[in-house]
C-alpha cells in the first residue's frame, strides 16, 4: 500500500510511545526523530521548531503530492491514523459499543487521567529541583497539595479503572474493550504503567501500607500483560535502535 510519509517526533518519558506503538501496530512506515528531556523534565526548545507549544507527540504527515500537514495532539493524531489506516477496524473496536467505548477512553485519558498524573509529575520535579537545605519545606507542601487534591483524584481514578477492568476480567478478556488489543489499550498504557506502576514512589505516600499492585489488582495484572505486547515490544526495540545512530 502506498502511504504518506510520517514522521513522529518523539521525546523519552512521554506519551509519544504510544504513537510509536501505534504505528508499529498499524504496519507503517515511519521515522523518528528524538528528543531528550533537559534536567527540568522539559522538552528541548527545537520541539518549537515543529510545532509552536513544543510538546510531544507531533506527527508530520507529507503526502506524495508534497502536501504536509503536522498533526498534534494524542487523541487527535491517533484518531487520524486509524481513521486512515485501520482499514480492517482491528484496533478501532468490532461492534458500535466497543467503538463508543475506546472514544470514551480516548477522551478519559487525556482528559481526566493524564492532567491529575501531570499534577503528581510537576509536584515530583518540584521537590527534585529544590536546593537540599529546603527540600523538607517543598516536601511538606507539596505533600499537602497532593493530599487535598491531586493524590486524592489519583486514587479516586484508579479505584475506578481497577473495577473496571475488573468487570473485563470476569468476562474473560485480558484487554480494556471487546476481547483483543484496540487503542483503548495503547492509550491506557502511558498513564498506568509508564506513568505510575513503573514509578510507584509516585503514590506511595498515598498508599499508606498497601502497594499499586495490592490495591489495584486488576490493573496490576493487566500491566504486566500488556507489557509484552509484541507491538510494544517493536516499539521499544525501534526507539534502541534509533538511539545507537
Ligand atoms: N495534550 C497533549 C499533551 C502533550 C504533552 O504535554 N506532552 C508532554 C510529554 S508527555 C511534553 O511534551 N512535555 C514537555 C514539556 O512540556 O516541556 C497530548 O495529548 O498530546
Amino acid at each position: 500500500m502506498s502511504q504518506p510519509k510520517i514522521t513522529l517526533h518523539w521525546l523519552n518519558a512521554s506519551r509519544s510511545h504510544r504513537i510509536l506503538w501505534l504505528l508499529e501496530e498499524l504496519g507503517l512506515k515511519y521515522d523518528i526523530k528524538l528528543y531528550q528531556r533537559d534536567k527540568r523534565s522539559r522538552a528541548p526548545p527545537e520541539l518549537f521548531k515543529v510545532h509552536p507549544l513544543g510538546k510531544s507527540p507531533v506527527v508530520e504527515i507529507e503526502e506524495e503530492d508534497g502536501s504536509k500537514k503536522v498533526l498534534a495532539e494524542t487523541g487527535h493524531i491517533v484518531s487520524y491514523l486509524v481513521r486512515k489506516f485501520d482499514t480492517k477496524g482491528q484496533l478501532s473496536g468490532k461492534t458500535e459499543d466497543d467503538k463508543e467505548q475506546i472514544d470514551y477512553f480516548t477522551h478519559y485519558t487525556e482528559g481526566s487521567l493524564q492532567p491529575i498524573l501531570v499534577g503528581l509529575f510537576v509536584n515530583d520535579v518540584a521537590k527534585q529541583q529544590t536546593p537540599f537545605g529546603v527540600r523538607f519545606l517543598t516536601s511538606m507542601i507539596v505533600g499537602a497539595i497532593n493530599n487535598a487534591y491531586y493524590g486524592k483524584e489519583a486514587l479516586l481514578q484508579l479505584q475506578y479503572v481497577d473495577d473496571y477492568l475488573k468487570k473485563q476480567h470476569q468476562k474473560g478478556s485480558k484487554y480494556f474493550v471487546g476481547d483483543s488489543l484496540t487503542v483503548a489499550d495503547i492509550l491506557m498504557e502511558f498513564p498506568l504503567k509508564t506513568n505510575l506502576f513503573s514509578n510507584p514512589e509516585r503514590t506511595s505516600t498515598l498508599l499508606g501500607s498497601d502497594s499499586l499492585e495490592s490495591k489495584y489488582p486488576n490493573i496490576s495484572e493487566w500491566c504486566k500483560f500488556i507489557t509484552k505486547e509484541p507491538g510494544l515490544l517493536r516499539a521499544n526495540g525501534a526507539i534502541q535502535e534509533k538511539s545507537k545512530l
